[in-house]
């Protein structure tokens, strides 16, 4: 019998031979397995940025167990065979640890990013298919990281193509109604010409990005980013026009909360997580120039002159603001602040706090919706982590009524055209049921569930408000269609996780019942 210690010694060679990590040198096996696919950088390449920013939806466990066994339906293989258990766990553990020194995305890296697949004007200027091209759904697939379009009428797919990794935030639309623009958790900024289903421009602008938004006169696109602290002003092209450094006037940086369009002021209108400041960016060329220190003195580059009117204005808070939503008048920004758990109401015109609002628990701003209930004009939002939604009344901002759903939930929708408002609960046990309220007596009138234990969630009307499309977010999902008066399911589409779907005539509308 061989002594222990040789055993061991020879034990430890099969490892090393077997597991060229066992030594566990995460940047090591980082370089050598995960480099040629995530980055050197960890910027991300063909597969995703891999930064504390960009895993923070990813639990450590999870992570693990892609690394051990991969993942589904994507390139990323598993590495059991190359890698100790030892060592895939440093590896998770280095790849959730910052980068020191923090990274950067420079202006020369956002210029040098921009893909121009078709230069402007070389494609038809006539939509190449027969659909109404104002009623069109763009529907993301997160599953597989797809974009499918679908006939509005027809209730038919007439397109697909992959998307960059990770969609995030409604995709928006040039007025219109040609292109379409989406961002990507990874900082990507994709422009999709819908009248020739073909993508024309790419460009990254960020490692970690919230949400974008394009002007009313569809010149300007602006992104909100967290990594790093910038907000990016492009060209209808997606050329760079402008970074401003997210920071308040003594310099404190901070990630961007979100950014929407504000149509009737022509502005933008941003909101910071991290300093309590709230933003107004006119891209009117008539208004006031804004004379911001901090901006003015930022240069884009030798000999670029910046003009004033795309300065922000700032509104001084007294709480920092996660999400908003716009009043009907476009006058009021409806705020929350998860940390103060409670809402404000900020008006644009007098530049300071006017209300208070009673909002506990995670609101869901982005998705709240309006509607008269008594020739009163209301508001409601979702909640993240309560089951409740809450109805406000605007007139005076007092709580109209909270109505208790099945469970936290994330998105609300509901359409000119019908009486009722659709709720989910996907954040708890009965993320299966959709909720559907009455819009005048404010109480819930039906559930309804496509298919047990599977989350139902995200709802989205055609044009004329008749049917109610509905995610089956599951790999092998579907959007389930609902006649929106009878309740009835009357069809499924096939889709792989849709998150959610836009209808481009609902959207360039406004309609009261969707996101903006
Ligand atoms: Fe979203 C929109 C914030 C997690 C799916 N989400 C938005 C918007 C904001 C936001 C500010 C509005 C941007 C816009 O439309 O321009 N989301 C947040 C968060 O802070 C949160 C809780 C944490 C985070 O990691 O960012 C979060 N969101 C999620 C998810 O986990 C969801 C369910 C799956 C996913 O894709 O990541 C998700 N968010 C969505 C969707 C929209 C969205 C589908 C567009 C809603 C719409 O209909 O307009």
């Amino acid at each position: 019998m061989a002594p222990v210690s040789a055993v061991r010694l020879v034990m430890a060679l099969a490892l090393a031979l077997l597991c060229p990590a066992a030594g566990a040198d995460p940047a090591a096996d980082y370089q050598q397995h995960c480099a040629s696919c995530h980055g050197p950088d960890r910027f991300g390449a063909m597969g995703p940025a891999l930064l504390p920013e960009s895993l923070e939806r990813l639990r450590k466990a999870e992570a693990v167990k892609v690394i051990t066994a991969g993942r589904a339906a994507t390139q990323m293989q598993g590495f059991a065979d190359r890698l100790a258990p030892e060592a895939i766990e440093a590896l998770a553990q280095w790849v959730y640890a910052p980068v020191a020194p923090p990274p950067d995305w420079s202006e020369a890296q956002i210029v040098a990013s921009r893909l121009v697949h078709h230069a402007p004007g070389t494609l038809p200027d006539r939509p190449q298919y027969a659909a109404d091209p104002m009623n069109l759904f763009i529907v993301v697939e997160q599953g597989d990281h797809h974009v499918s379009i679908l006939d509005g009428d027809r209730l038919e797919p007439i397109h697909r193509f992959p998307s960059r990794y990770a969609l995030h935030g409604g995709p928006k639309f040039s007025p219109d109604g040609r292109y379409v623009y989406f961002a990507s958790r990874d900082g990507w900024v994709s422009k999709f010409d819908l009248w020739n289903l073909a993508t024309v421009a790419e460009v990254r602008v960020a490692l970690n990005t919230r949400n974008l938004a394009v002007s009313a006169d569809g010149r300007h696109v602006l992104v909100a980013n967290y990594l790093p602290r910038t907000l990016v002003l492009l060209d209808a092209d997606l050329g760079l026009e402008r970074v401003y450094p997210a920071a308040d006037l003594e310099g404190k940086t901070s990630r961007v909360s979100a950014v929407y369009d504000a149509a009737p002021r022509r502005s933008f209108v941003v909101a910071m997580k991290d300093i309590p400041e709230l933003w107004e960016i006119s891209y009117d060329p008539a208004a006031e120039p804004i004379h911001d220190g901090f901006v003015h003195d930022y240069k884009m580059g030798e000999g670029v002159a910046k003009p004033g009117y795309l300065n922000p204005r700032r509104t001084r808070l007294d709480a920092v603001l996660d999400d908003f939503f716009f009043d009907p008048s476009y006058r009021n920004v409806i705020g929350a602040s998860r940390a103060a758990a409670r809402g404000q109401v900020v008006n644009l015109d007098v530049r300071r706090r006017i209300a208070d609002l009673d909002l506990p628990g995670m609101p869901h701003l982005a998705s709240g919706i309006t509607w008269e209930v008594d020739g009163r004009p209301v508001m409601a939002t979702p909640n993240i982590s309560e089951g409740t939604l809450t109805v406000i009344d605007m007139r005076d901002w007092r709580v109209l009524k909270q109505i208790p759903t099945l469970g936290p939930g994330f998105f609300l929708r509901s359409h000119e055209r019908t009486p009722y408002a659709w709720v989910d609960s996907m954040m708890g046990a009965r993320k299966d049921t959709l909720q559907v309220i009455d819009k005048a007596s404010l109480e819930v009138v039906a559930r309804l569930t496509a298919e047990p234990g599977k989350t139902l969630a995200h709802v989205e009307f055609t044009r004329d408000g008749r049917y109610a499309l509905a995610s089956l977010w599951e790999m092998d999902g579907a959007l389930v269609v609902y006649d929106a008066a009878t309740l009835q399911e009357v069809k499924r589409i096939p889709m792989r996780k849709p998150v959610g779907k836009y209808n481009l005539h609902n959207k360039l509308t406004r309609s009261a019942g969707t996101s903006h």
